[in-house]
This record gives structure tokens, sequence and C-alpha cells, in this order.
């Protein structure tokens, strides 16, 4: 497989709802779209970073500048048989795991249409749908959240998922399992808490969570250990986990019994079936995060979400609940908290072009 060119497009698609977590709120949803071209096919990708560096250190302008002027260059123009030819020459690269994820995940589309297979069987995927649930932003009241929280069960998710944040957190968990005593609930806390909230943490597991999602720094893993050992909850990484290497890490100290893969944070699909590989070899499950995307990103996590450890319900609910209208042609709906994986070649969606370009803020094209 060839790469002959490529295209970088720079959109903004407007959120339905406002969503706040402990590092701020969105309204709009900034996407880098890149396409590759190559013997005569398109492979598409999303980058999941945004302007700022609030979640992890990536930022779209330095992606943006790697991509355009050293990752793309790199591979143009050269033979790459398997994605893993693609790594070895993005390897000698630091860091920077969510622009070389958006590179790799254009070209397991492209290499998977050449192929003719969906990605999931490419893959090694075991699920031709992945059980989701829905993760609820920071509420202006509790009665908000409280309806939220019944609309979501009600449209028949597995999960709630509901962002927490110091001055927000007990009492408002503990009124939402009040209301719905039998609901898979859990929490998000996005790095707010220290160690010294140890006894937040101590009531929390009073509430019958399934996990608390990243509670301490966004990459730590030792104080991640030390409050597991305190709690009975068990606690889930998101932030922190970065490579496989950060997982095994993670798990061989118990710093949780849970991790949220998402592919552009750990460095892309093969990256995130090694870790789901780890996570397996502990015995540990896996489930799917998200960062609210469009349907091209959306539909490569639903790709990855089929490996066999991407147990618990993850985070691709329906793009309908984010957006009026998506990017891509198929409606990916997800129906009683089950998403069904696209079955056509590659990441198995069509793009719409013109509604892209129409939203297109910033371009590049780069040719070998
Ligand atoms: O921590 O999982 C997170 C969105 C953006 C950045 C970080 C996170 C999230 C979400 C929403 O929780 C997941 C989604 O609905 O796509
Ligand atoms: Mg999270």
């Amino acid at each position: 497989m060839k790469i002959e060119a490529a295209e970088l497009r720079l959109i903004s698609l407007p959120l339905k709802f406002r969503f706040e977590t402990s590092f701020g709120v969105q309204t709009e949803r900034h996407i880098a779209v890149l396409t590759l071209y190559g013997e005569g096919l398109e492979g598409y990708a999303e980058a999941v970073m945004e302007h700022t560096p609030h979640y992890r250190e990536e930022t779209i302008a330095g992606a943006w500048e790697l991509l355009e002027h050293l990752f793309l260059p790199a591979v143009l123009g050269k033979e790459i048989p398997n994605p893993e030819a693609l790594w070895a020459i993005l390897r000698p690269y630091r860091g920077n795991k969510m622009a070389k994820a958006a590179l790799e995940m254009a070209y397991w589309d492209l290499w998977c249409k050449a192929m003719n297979q969906p990605l999931w069987k490419v893959l090694g995927g075991v699920r031709s749908e992945i059980p989701v649930g829905i993760s609820l932003g920071i509420e202006p009241s509790l009665e908000a959240t409280l309806e939220k929280v019944g609309k979501g069960l009600e449209q028949g998710y597995k999960r709630v998922k509901l962002k927490i944040k110091p001055g927000w957190d007990v009492k408002m968990v503990m009124a939402v399992r009040e209301a719905y005593p039998e609901a898979n609930l859990t929490v998000d806390a996005n790095s707010a808490y220290t160690l010294n909230h140890i006894s937040t943490f101590r009531q929390l597991d009073a509430a019958g969570l399934d996990y608390i999602e990243q509670p301490l720094a966004f990459d730590d893993i030792l104080d991640h250990a030390k409050l597991q050992r305190e709690i009975a909850t068990s606690l889930c990484l998101d932030e922190s986990i970065t490579s496989p290497e950060d997982a095994r890490k993670a798990l061989e100290i118990g710093a949780g019994r849970v991790i949220n893969i998402k592919p552009g944070r750990v460095g892309g699909i093969l990256a995130s079936r090694k870790v789901h590989d780890i996570a397996e070899s502990y015995g540990l499950p896996v489930w799917m995060g998200g960062m609210l995307e469009g349907g091209i990103g959306r539909a490569a996590n639903i790709h990855v979400a089929t490996l066999p450890m991407f147990i618990k319900p993850g985070d691709t609910s329906s793009a309908s609940r984010y957006w009026q209208e998506d990017i891509i042609e198929e409606a990916l709906e997800s129906r009683e908290g089950l998403m069904p994986v696209p079955q056509g070649p590659g990441l198995g969606v069509t793009p719409k072009r013109d509604l892209i370009t129409q939203l297109s803020q910033k371009s590049a094209y780069i040719s070998a």
C-alpha cells in the first residue's frame, strides 16, 4: 500500500448539549479530519485532541504542524505493507500519540478497504454489536441530573457515567443512587482530586458504583495504587494510560482494575489491541471511551470495541445525542444500549465530503 497524497481539514461541529467536566465546558467540537489517498482508494480519520491541552497535552495546532510537516511527509510515497510498517516509520518520534493515531486510523481504513474487509474482522473482533452507556456532564442542578439519568436509562443505555468534581460528588451521586437503585452507575473525575480527598472516596464506596474513573492526576499511577488499596470500589484509568507499557505498569502495581481505552490517547488501534491484551492477561475488563467523536472516529471506536475484553459498556452512544447532522452518511445509532458494528470495508462509513468541505476552517494538501 502506497499513500500518494493526504488532505487535512479542520472543522467545527456544534454540540447539542453543553458538556461540562472538571476541566472545563465544551459547546462545540473541533475535529481535524484526515484523508489519505492511495491505490484509487480513500482512507479517513478524525484526530481527537482539542485546541487546548485540558485533557492530555496534545493540541490541534501541534498535531496539525507535525502531521503536515513531519509525519505525512515521512510516509507519503513509501511502500507500507501493513500498520506495523507504518509504526516502524513513526516510532522514532516520541509522544504525540493522538496525532500518530489519526494517521494510523486513516491507514487502517485504506488498508482494510484494499483487502475489502471490515476493520473489526481484520482486528480479530468477536461482536456484531457493542454494549454502550452515556457520559453525562456536570449539570446546573440535581433535578437536571436526575432527569438526564432517567432519560438515558429509559433509552436502554447500559450504564450512566456521571462527571464529578470537588463540591459536586457525594451528595449528587447519592441522590442519583437513591432515585435509581438498580442502575449501573459510574463516576469520572478527570483528575480533579488528590489523596487528600480520601474521605470523599470512602463515602462514594457506599454508592455501589461499578468504578471510579481517573480520580487523581492525569499522569499518575502510584497514588492511584495507594487509593485503590484504601477503598472497595474499583478504579478505572483513563488519562493515565497512554501506551501498552503504561497499562502493564499500572496493572502490575494495582493502580486500578479497569481501563478506559481511547485509541487516540494510547497511540492508535494496534496499541489499543495491545492494551486490551495486557488487561486480558490480568483477567481485567476494558471498555471503549469517547472523545465526543464525529462519525468517522465513532466508527473506528466501535470496530475496536469488538475485541473480547471490551466487556463493560463504552461511551460510544448514538451520534444523534451529540450532533444535529453528523459528518458521515450512515446513522451510528444504538438501540437498547447496543451499537451495531459497521459491516462495509475499512471503517465502513461514508464521509459527507461536501459538508466537511463546507465546514472547513483550514485545510492542507500534502503530496509525495
Ligand atoms: O474523560 O472520558 C472522558 C469527553 C472528552 C474528553 C474526556 C472524556 C469525555 C467523555 C465523553 O467522558 C465521552 C463521549 O461521550 O464521547
Ligand atoms: Mg474519562
